[in-house]
């Protein structure tokens, strides 16, 4: 195990990892900006170095000041978290160049699921299900018109170096798709300095539901089964829940194999999820790899009792995998809300100052990872998630009465936070009775 790791990240995740390594009798070195100058949880770690200004661009995107850092501090590994350099393959490989592990996975397994047409070359050897559509990227305009006529329309097409959203291009018809195919083209040479792009049926209506897996060095996957993320906003997640509802286990345990199935094929090391769509039929299709620790993954651990960021360290210092996939059995329900310093009634505007009221939620089954506390000031640098509420119970209506309880206890005041419109969607029929899509959030927000 290593002696010294390197926690390039900030707020709950920094926490969240801190709190791994300290268990797994791991020192910590928590690189910060001067916006984060007096952050809670740095108390925490066993040494801090400032890399820089507020802006991430300044601080928390400096590879060259990571790396610095963690030779100064003698760290043998650094643990990305979630966002900024997470899914950067290049510092992955920086990292190795100067013998730093990478707590996540190797450069070349990274771009191998991260190129999305690769990644699902990969996944149709896998067995895992994905689109119809192209096999690769979209050499000549006719070819595109072909397979859309042959699958039906609404087609949609997507950059393969694309991701939340970006890039991608519905059409409904021959017309439509001809300049969809071009205008895609052009939005990835300029967004990703890749131009290639390729093709799917579209799907209406969808769930997202995702796998959590794990991988390690030695050729050993598991999966810990999935999570529904449906309940989105302009690509934001609010709400997640585990395990999925309304699928046969039969189903279930058939695309969770698949997505261990495809991390194994991968040669890939550490956490990843595996994002799939699925219709009224209970039919999958993969969208993309994640390949980092996720915010939801609290979820995951919630169900399973696997500690997902401890493994990701254990794996990255060498040891195999410490679960196999049958010690690995699902326990009741867990959802998780996540609380964002944004105004609801001001188009989601985010609330920067200082938190003077902050009353927290407790009780049996009720998890809070937060960064937070009382007197705390949110910078206006960063992303505006300021907590993770999970619960869990023996049931979904369990779980969904004691997060109802849990949102009511929270006090949160001067600044305006996501708890009001979590109580109404945790109130609202179509979520108790999980009839929902991926649109339901903004149809709500819209009446
Ligand atoms: C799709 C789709 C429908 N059909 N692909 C959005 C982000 C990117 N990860 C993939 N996305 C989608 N891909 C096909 N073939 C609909 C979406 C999509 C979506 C997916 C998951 C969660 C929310 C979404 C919101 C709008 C569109």
């Amino acid at each position: 195990m290593f002696g010294r790791i390197l926690i390039a990240n900030r707020g709950e995740i920094a926490l969240r990892i801190i709190r791994a390594a300290r268990e797994l009798g791991v020192e910590t070195v928590c690189v910060y900006s001067l916006a984060d100058a007096d952050a809670p949880w740095l108390e925490l770690a066993d040494q801090t170095v400032c890399i820089g200004k507020g802006p991430s661009a300044d601080s928390y995107l400096r590879i060259d000041r990571i790396i610095s850092a963690a030779e100064m501090t003698d760290a043998e590994a650094i643990h990305p978290g979630y966002g900024f350099l997470a899914e950067n393959a290049h510092f992955a490989e920086v990292c190795r160049d100067c013998h730093i592990e990478f707590i996540g996975p190797s450069p070349e397994a990274m771009s191998r699921l991260g190129d999305k047409i690769n990644c699902k070359k990969l996944a149709r050897a896998a067995g895992t299900p994905v689109f119809p559509g192209t096999d690769g990227e979209i050499e000549e305009l006719e070819e595109a018109v072909e397979i859309a006529s042959e699958i039906g329309y609404p087609v949609i097409v997507k950059a393969t170096a694309g991701g939340g959203g970006k890039g991608m291009r519905i059409a409904h018809n021959v017309a439509a798709l001809r300049t969809a195919v071009t205008a895609a083209q052009q939005e990835a040479i300029a967004s990703f300095g890749n131009g290639a792009v390729y093709l799917e049926k579209f799907l209406d209506h969808a769930r997202h539901v995702e796998v959590q897996v794990l991988g390690d060095k030695h050729g050993n996957a598991v999966h810990l089964y999935n999570r529904d993320c449906t309940s989105q906003r302009r690509h934001q997640k609010l709400i997640e829940e585990g395990p999925a509802p309304g699928i046969s286990p039969e189903i279930r345990d058939r695309v969770c194999e698949s997505a261990a199935e495809l991390i194994r094929k991968a040669e890939y090391s550490g956490a990843a999820t595996v994002e799939f769509l699925m219709n009224e039929k209970q039919e999958f299709f993969m969208l993309e790899v994640n390949t980092r620790v996720q915010v939801e993954h609290p979820v995951s651990e919630m169900i399973t009792g696997v500690d997902i960021v401890k493994e990701s360290i254990r794996v990255a210092s060498g040891d195999p995998l410490s679960w196999t996939q049958d010690q690995i059995t699902l326990r009741g329900h867990a959802i998780e809300c996540r609380i964002n310093a944004e105004d609801p009634s001001k188009n989601f505007m985010p609330q920067p100052g200082t938190i003077e009221t902050w009353q927290l939620p407790g009780g049996p089954g009720v998890r809070l990872e937060t960064h937070v506390r009382t007197g705390y000031r949110i910078p206006p640098n960063y992303d505006s998630m300021i907590g993770k509420l999970i619960v869990h119970g023996r049931d979904r209506n369990e779980a969904i009465a004691r997060m109802r309880s849990a949102l009511s206890e929270m006090k949160v005041a001067p600044i305006a936070t996501t708890i009001p419109l979590h109580q109404r969607l945790l109130n609202h029929h179509a979520f108790v009775s999980h009839d929902f899509d991926i649109n339901w959030v903004e149809r709500l927000l819209e009446e």
